[in-house]
């Protein structure tokens, strides 16, 4: 039987990649440049399987083809936010993510954030790489404790619950979740959690706000003006999980006129471009999209992608399907 025909639409880690041109007949991204919209919709009339990322905007204009050829969108990364799942649906095409395998990265990277935003760590190093450093002195770049805190966790999936070890193992913190569906009693015990029952209840009890749910449409600006006002005002906000969860016009009015004690960001609406009203903010901390950015978690993202894909075409049942 012929090798499936499959495009990788980013460079991946050379290990993965090397796997897939030796399984597949696949075409790689060496130059590393998005597709464009038409080039993706001419993809998915000439290959078996697509493996897209974040990147690839996969709605409803991507998929407006008659009987693609494409048979399954094997994407690299946990969120399918980017990838309108009905549209697909309507094609019988199948969605997979690549869960588990970079949740414990993506947690350290949350963790990087509270500490970074509440120890002023990104403050700290501006100031010293601009030659601006007088010396130590008691009162200089005076930080929030983090050990023994209040952390409230909106989205107790599975990055929720390894940033709730961290945070209540490593710190001693008291950990508050919010989530959808309950949350097993053996799961919440693991870390001395409470589940609360409204976003609402949880943010007034909290010194820091972790993120960690989908995004979408379901939960665009999910943290808006009127629960950004109901923070502490030292309270901080880390959002690791996309950027349209929150508001951002309305996080820079509140850094601004400084009801909230500061936020830091790994992801935005709107990535790669950034607004630049958050540009302003020195109690904001903003990385590119680096939860998952560990050599171990990208290349076990690929392998992940792989098993979805061998599943597939030996007509098993991926395990990862989202659709
Ligand atoms: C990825 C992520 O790097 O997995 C996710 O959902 O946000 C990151 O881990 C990115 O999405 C790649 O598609």
């Amino acid at each position: 039987m012929a090798k499936p025909r499959i495009l990788v639409t980013r460079r991946w880690p050379a290990a993965v990649e090397a796997r897939l041109a030796d399984r597949f007949d696949a075409v790689l991204n060496r130059s590393d440049t998005p597709l464009a919209p038409e080039e993706f919709r001419a993809a998915m009339r000439d290959y078996d399987a697509i493996l897209p990322t974040v990147t690839d905007k996969i709605g409803a204009p991507a998929l407006e083809l008659e009987r693609p050829q494409t048979k399954i969108l094997a994407n690299y990364g946990v969120g399918y936010s980017h990838i309108d799942l009905e549209g697909a649906g309507r094609h019988g095409i199948v969605v997979t993510n690549t869960p588990d395998v970079l949740s414990e990265c993506t947690a350290d990277l949350a963790m990087t954030l509270m500490l970074m935003v509440a120890r002023r760590a990104g403050e700290g190093e501006r100031e010293l790489r601009a030659g601006q450093w007088t010396g130590w002195r008691p009162t200089h770049l005076v930080g929030t404790k983090v050990s023994g805190k209040t952390l409230g966790i909106i989205g107790y999936g599975r990055i929720g619950q390894e940033m709730a070890r961290r945070a209540h193992h490593g710190f001693g913190m008291k950990i508050l979740a919010y989530n959808r569906s309950p949350v097993a009693p053996d799961v919440l015990a693991a870390c001395d959690a409470t589940q609360v029952a409204s976003i609402d209840e949880l943010i007034p009890e909290c010194d820091f706000i972790s993120l960690h749910c989908p995004g979408g449409a379901a939960n665009r600006h999910l943290i808006d003006a009127r629960r950004l006002s109901m923070m502490r005002p030292d309270a901080f906000l880390i959002n690791t999980a996309r950027g349209e969860v929150v508001d951002e016009v309305a996080l820079t009015q509140a850094l601004a006129f400084d009801t909230i004690g500061g936020a830091a960001l790994d992801v935005f609406d709107g990535e790669p471009r950034i607004n630049p009203d958050l540009m302003q903010s020195d109690r904001l901390v903003m990385l590119p999209h680096l939860g998952s950015a560990t050599r171990e978690a990208r290349e076990a993202m690929g392998f992940r992608v792989m098993d979805n894909l061998t599943d597939f075409f030996e007509g098993r049942e991926p395990r990862d399907r989202v659709n």
